[in-house]
């Protein structure tokens, strides 16, 4: 396809935005080699041609002067020069050797960040599979450190067979989630799923302590204290049940538990719970009612409330509304969204039985590997504790751990403090700034790809992803700078791999993407002689996926598979039930009944975590001009009175382990007595004095060890309790 672009023909190509999880279909104007401009496919229905201003300005990266083209290596005068990628593999792989020969291979951590699963398909199943041969279990992900209820309230619950109601809900109950802005929901225009809701007279309700994009167009709005949602979650049951509005058929076939629950939310009454958390009692009377007498629908929670300290029981708490609800699908039901790139796994309307949380121990803090994978909070203590099992060398690869870790202060101590660290990425950051060796990597319209982080999604949450199965393919659009030496994350490792002698071996392909899932077929041994091509590695690691990839690759727009996949009855005999009084959750759900903890006068503020529309976690050199490059504290107008400043005045943010400096923006939309800040900015702990500038990282305010949750190892991260008070630039910085 050809397009105008001044004075010569620019092409046009089908793509996919692989900047966030939505997966965006895209088309990219390049133009001599070059990429001008991106913007939305209006030829996917499921999209309409929706894209965001980071997807259209990550066009700005590829020929950015801040865009790392050349490996570096560190010099003993902490310098860092460039290096080829040859030699770097050879020193690296040289120095993961002797420090396996040295400690054991257990001495090896890898840590996959966001940008390792949202790239090349293969970033993931082969890092894995280098740890695997390298015999070293210590893998960690993002997941202990965002939603990891998702994973370990399914080993309480049980999981159903066949979705959750995705399509034509007539109730979605929002748990601090910002879908409007962070499109962690259902891909698509934003906007869509919340037309058809209020087109079909069906009810938004959302609860958030900042009236956000989403809250402003829900029926009902709860603004409660923060981290009070288990709390809220609890009186919401208490309703359901006492009104007998749960279904009573789907209960007695299918779950276990409701004795339990119905005595342990018995104190949840809607009086006690409104005082509690200071919402009105009729709104959260109405809540519940609403809930309940739904036939169609779901409650979902976001990052606010798992991230304010109990991940693993709002999950819950929520599996467990849908569940005496009855809002899975039945025999006969259609399944619209089975995932394209998995192994076709039959969706039945039975439920696999709670299973095991507990995986291998760690040497801290008591906690464990479990359903959400290893606990990633703890592995700044594993870098630091010496003795037996001491992690001494770090593969960093698409995060930024330095930044994006809880408790910045042990975090970058326990960086600096490894004898290797190798990290992979696209600009200087945080974690780039303490690395030994930085392989910098290509970006994403210059390797061939998927939509995978879309369509797995839903096997995460069943109210993710894309309404209904859709796979797209993209070539490489172009190429990468002549003068660069870029790879992608899987082949680093892979050369590393090869370096050492390693036989890396794909076992079970997209599946490693999602810890839950039953391995897929397995792709076998990779050739070690001859590298690999990116696209030949999509094709080993999709192998055994639903829908073939030549079939895939046969719509260059992308394929939404026509099918009728229904539901299948449950087998006979299967005894199987969903559980929701699990005693641990119900340990848990009482000490509700306490006073806050938290509440401390020198502390009166509650520090929430949020996204915002312009910027992904870390910020991106190709950022929008119109935005400041910092991240501000947003406080209610009425707190700026209080406190004693004006919007863009400079605070000290004080908790009770450390305090960074902020910006003040106004924001009305906050509940009074709770500010938010947004993570991922701030340059390195010592030269950190630029607020304006660089932003803040909020993780230092966060300590790992003092509240935490005992599944997941995660900190609270939001809900922190904070003290402002106005600072003077010249004075204080
Ligand atoms: N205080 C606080 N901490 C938090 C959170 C919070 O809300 N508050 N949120 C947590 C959550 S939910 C998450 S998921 C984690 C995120 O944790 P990480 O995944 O560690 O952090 P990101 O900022 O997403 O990492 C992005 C990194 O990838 C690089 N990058 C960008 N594009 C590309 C690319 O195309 N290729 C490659 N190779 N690299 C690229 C960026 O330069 C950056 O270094 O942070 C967690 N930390
Ligand atoms: N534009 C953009 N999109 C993103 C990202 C980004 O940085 N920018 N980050 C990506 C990542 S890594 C993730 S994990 C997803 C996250 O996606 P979301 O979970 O939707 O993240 P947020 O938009 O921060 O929404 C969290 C909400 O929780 C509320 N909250 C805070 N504390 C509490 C609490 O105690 N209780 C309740 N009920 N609410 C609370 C906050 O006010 C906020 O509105 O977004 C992804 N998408
Ligand atoms: S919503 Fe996500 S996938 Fe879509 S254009 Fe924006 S960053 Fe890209
Ligand atoms: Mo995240």
């Amino acid at each position: 396809m050809k397009a105008a672009s001044g004075t010569s023909a620019a092409t046009v190509r089908p793509s996919i935005c692989r900047t966030c999880q939505m997966n965006c279909p895209t088309l990219v104007s390049v133009d001599n080699g070059k990429i001008v401009s991106i913007t939305g496919d209006s030829s996917v229905p499921l999209y309409r041609g929706y894209t965001c201003v980071k997807g259209r300005e990550h066009a700005r990266l590829y020929g950015h002067p801040e865009r790392l083209l050349r490996p570096l290596k560190r010099m003993s005068d902490g310098s860092l020069q460039s290096i080829s990628l040859r030699s770097a593999i050879d020193e690296v792989a040289e120095k993961i050797q002797l420090i396996i020969d040295r400690h054991g291979p257990e001495s090896v951590a890898l840590y996959q960040g966001n940008h390792c699963a949202f790239g090349h398909p293969a970033n993931v199943p082969v890092s894995e599979a280098f740890m695997a041969a390298i015999g070293s279990h210590h893998t960690y992900t993002v997941v202990p450190l965002d939603q990891p209820g998702k994973f370990t309230s399914l080993a309480f619950h049980g999981k159903w067979m066949a979705p959750g109601h995705k399509s034509k809900p007539d109730v979605i109950l929002v748990v601090g989630n910002n879908a409007l802005v962070s499109h962690q929901g259902q891909a698509g225009p934003p906007n869509d799923l919340l037309k058809d809701l209020s087109s079909r007279n069906g009810s938004l309700l959302v609860i958030d302590p900042r009236r956000t994009e989403t809250a402003n167009r829900a029926r009902i709005h709860l603004a409660p204290r923060p981290g009070m949602d288990a709390a809220i979650l609890a009186g919401i049951l208490h309703v359901i049940i006492e009104e007998n509005l749960y279904d009573q058929e789907f209960v007695s076939e299918n779950v276990d538990g409701l004795e339990t629950l119905r005595e342990n939310v018995a104190p949840y009454t809607p009086q006690y719970v409104a005082q509690r958390v200071d919402i009105p009692v009729d709104h959260l009377v109405e809540v519940a009612r609403i809930f309940g007498t739904a036939r169609r629908g779901y409650a979902l929670a976001g990052t606010g409330p798992s991230m304010a300290g109990h991940s693993t029981l709002v999950e819950y708490l929520c599996k467990a509304l849908d569940t005496v609800c009855g809002h899975w699908s039945r025999a006969g039901d259609m399944v619209e969204d089975l995932p394209c790139l998995l192994p076709y796994s039959e969706p039945r309307a039975q439920a696999i039985p709670p299973f095991p949380i507990w995986g291998r121990a760690t040497r801290v803090r008591g906690l464990f590997a479990s359903t959400a994978g290893m606990p990633t909070a703890a592995l700044p203590d594993e870098i630091l504790t010496p003795g037996q099992g001491q992690v001494r060398a770090l593969l960093s690869l698409g995060g930024n751990p330095a930044v994006s870790w809880p408790d910045e202060t042990k975090a970058v101590s326990a960086l600096r403090s490894l004898d290797l660290l190798v990290h992979t990425d696209i600009q200087m950051t945080g974690t780039a700034e303490l690395a030994h060796y930085i392989f910098p990597s290509t970006l994403p319209y210059e390797t061939p790809g998927l939509n995978q982080i879309c369509d797995l999604a839903p096997v995460v949450s069943p109210f993710w992803g894309t309404p209904r199965s859709f796979a797209r393919y993209t070539d490489a659009l172009v190429a990468p700078p002549s003068d660069s030496e870029v790879a992608d994350i899987w082949k680093v490792v892979y050369l590393l791999a090869q370096r050492m002698g390693v036989q890396l071996s794909i076992a079970a392909g997209m599946s490693e993407l999602i810890s839950e899932t039953p391995a897929g077929s397995a792709a076998g041994d990779l050739h070690m002689s001859r590298v690999p091509t990116s696209a030949e590695m999509i094709e080993i690691s999709l192998a055994g996926s639903r829908i073939p990839l030549e079939e895939i690759k046969r719509h260059p727009r992308g394929l939404m598979p026509r099918e009728e996949i229904r539901v299948l009855p449950k087998q006979e005999g299967w005894e199987g039930r969903l559980d929701v009084g699990n005693q641990y959750m119900m340990e848990e759900l009482h000490s509700f009944l306490k006073a806050d903890v938290h509440d401390n006068c020198a502390y009166p503020f509650r520090l929430l975590c949020r996204r915002m529309t312009h910027v992904f976690n870390t910020r991106s050199p190709a950022r929008p001009t119109n935005r400041p490059d910092y991240n501000p504290i947003f406080v209610h107008p009425a707190d700026m009175v209080v406190i004693g400043v004006v919007d863009g005045a400079m605070v000290e943010i004080r908790s009770e382990h450390a305090a960074i400096f902020g910006i003040v923006a106004s924001d009305d939309t906050l509940r009074m007595g709770t500010v938010a800040m947004s993570h991922g900015f701030g340059g390195l702990r010592d030269a950190d004095r630029t607020p304006r500038r660089t932003g803040s990282n909020t993780g230092r305010l966060i300590a790992n060890d003092s509240y935490f949750e005992r599944y997941s190892g995660q900190p609270r991260m939001s809900n922190i309790p904070v003290a402002l008070r106005p600072v003077t630039e010249e004075a204080d910085c």
